[in-house]
């Protein structure tokens, strides 16, 4: 069984539920390297985390202001020192995605930025579930991170891409 780890407030899902233990155990497996399998099957992740909600009792229902998908980078990663290197790639995602051409392209351009944005997470909201495979989706904060990178990719493919 994958508890989460302290001291952040995770989701109230309870630990005994299987078919989130399933989820849990799927993504510490799931290979994070910058194919286009990456997007697909977190897209797909986002899909069963939204069926899982929706049949838990009320009390581990997470609040959804708190897994909302971030609109943009927020400002507590975008003043870090680092995040100087992907502040292009951010506003090429927001307005020329078509760029990118194909979903492995933007795959393999986001893998970087996707990384540096779990640890840059941990630390500016010192929780480091996010930071670990095995314990990201615990956090929140996985689902609002998570939730930006899918909607570039649902954008990418909304526009064509393949
Ligand atoms: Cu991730």
């Amino acid at each position: 069984m994958i508890p989460p780890r302290q001291p952040t407030a995770p989701l109230p899902i309870s630990s005994s539920n299987s078919d989130w233990q399933g989820m849990l155990e799927d993504h510490s497996r799931h290979p994070h390297n910058g194919n286009a399998h990456f997007l697909v099957w977190h897209h797909d992740f986002i899909l069963k985390f939204s069926a899982l909600r929706n049949n838990l009792p009320k009390a581990q229902q997470p609040n959804p202001n708190t897994i909302a998908a971030w609109p943009n980078v927020p400002v507590e990663i975008t003043t870090t020192p680092s995040w100087q290197q992907f502040a292009q790639l951010e506003s090429r995602l927001d307005t020329n995605i078509e760029s990118f051409g194909s979903i492995e392209g933007l795959a393999n351009s986001m893998i970087r930025m996707h990384d540096y944005l779990h640890f840059a997470t941990a630390i500016a909201y010192g929780d480091p579930n996010v930071a670990h495979t095995d314990t990201a989706p615990w956090s929140p904060l996985f689902w609002q991170l998570h939730g930006l990178i899918d909607r570039w990719y649902t954008e990418a493919t909304n526009i064509g891409l393949r």
